[in-house]
């Protein structure tokens, strides 16, 4: 097939709802897009780790202890589906990490926020998770087939995420008084940081058009907020708490809820490098890595004599 019909037969495909696979011919734009997304997601889980991770020494009771080791490896996992995903589309894993450790990728801006009480466990659990659940459901329907299949785990697993938080802040919330104020105060922390996850405003989102053309996105960033905002609201009544926005109004004739302005000055700063934590966190990522490198030459020296004995078994 020559380029013109590789690029119908791409088209095709993708206005019919189906996969793309990795040996499939793809526009490189789409190439480069889903490295950008998958990598940028990949880098969220594991720089996510890090702010829960702090938490697991200090967990008020083994139970609780478990739990939150359970869900930070599960992060871990995450991280290592969605950079098995990208190595499908022809570019390493050590080359990803290397642009994350300089600067030339992105995380998502959330986790650039300190984890300051107990409660920011539960609050990351909710609002984070429940936030995430919100924008990879979508991402199960992506058109490329090993994204969207490493997304059908990975909410299942937010799934439980988002309930072992609003567990912990239900807990709280209905505790003594200081505990439903710690809850309380967390909350007001993470509620406008989870809002600015969903990305820019569609009007100045350079890439959702594209990307939701070719079947990546499902779903422009306005509209994933709005659908959060809706689902969280009647949540935040159960638990008894309330979201530190004054302009939180049911729209009856709509059904959604009105909210006020984001800060896209505050987001902007924090994606350019310059949130409270992002320094931190890069720096432990890279101290992390480095700490790893004998895990790694120890897993290649490994490797090689294998392949060097089935080589001796074949011959
Ligand atoms: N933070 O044109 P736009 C999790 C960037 S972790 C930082 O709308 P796009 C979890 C964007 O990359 C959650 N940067 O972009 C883990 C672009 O810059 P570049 C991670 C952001 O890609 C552990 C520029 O702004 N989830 O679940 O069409 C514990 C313009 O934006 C952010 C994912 O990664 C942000 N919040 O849409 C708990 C989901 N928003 O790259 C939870 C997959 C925007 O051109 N990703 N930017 O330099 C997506 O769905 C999309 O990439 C986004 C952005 C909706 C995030």
């Amino acid at each position: 097939m020559d380029d013109v019909q590789q690029q119908e037969r791409f088209d095709a495909l993708v206005a019919d709802d189906q996969r793309i696979e990795p040996r499939d011919w793809m526009p490189e734009g789409y190439r480069k897009t889903l490295i950008r997304q998958i990598a940028q997601h990949a880098h969220s889980e594991i720089i996510g780790m890090q702010p829960e991770g702090n938490w697991i020494s200090q967990a008020p009771s083994l139970r609780r202890k478990a739990i939150l080791m359970a869900k930070v490896q599960d992060e871990a996992g995450h991280g290592l589906y969605l950079y098995s995903a990208a190595e499908t589309l022809g570019i390493d894993r050590s080359e990803l990490l290397d642009m994350l450790h300089t600067g030339r990728q992105k995380y998502s801006s959330i986790f650039n926020y300190p984890t300051l009480s107990w409660a920011d466990m539960g609050s990351i659990g909710w609002l984070v998770d429940g936030a995430a659940i919100v924008n990879q459901v979508p991402i199960c329907r992506c058109s490329y087939g090993p994204y969207a299949r490493a997304m059908v785990r990975i909410c299942k697993e937010e799934s439980f995420h988002q309930r072992q938080g609003f567990e912990i802040l239900h807990h709280l919330s209905h505790g003594t008084p200081e505990q439903h104020a710690m809850a309380q105060e967390s909350v007001n922390r993470w509620w406008w940081p989870s809002l600015m996850m969903f990305g820019p405003p569609d009007d100045a989102s350079p890439n959702s058009a594209q990307s939701m053309a070719w079947g990546i996105k499902r779903h422009s960033n306005d509209e994933l907020r709005q659908r959060f905002v809706d689902m969280t609201v009647p949540q935040a009544q159960v638990l008894g708490l309330t979201l530190p926005d004054p302009e939180l109004e049911l729209d009856e004739e709509t059904g959604h809820y009105r909210f006020g302005e984001i800060d896209w000055t505050e987001f902007m700063e924090v994606i350019k490098g310059n949130g409270p934590c992002n320094a931190e966190r890069i720096e432990r990522r890279v101290g992390a890595h480095d700490d790893g490198a004998w895990v790694r030459e120890a897993a290649m020296a490994y490797a090689d004599k294998q392949a060097t004995r089935s080589q001796g078994a074949v011959a």
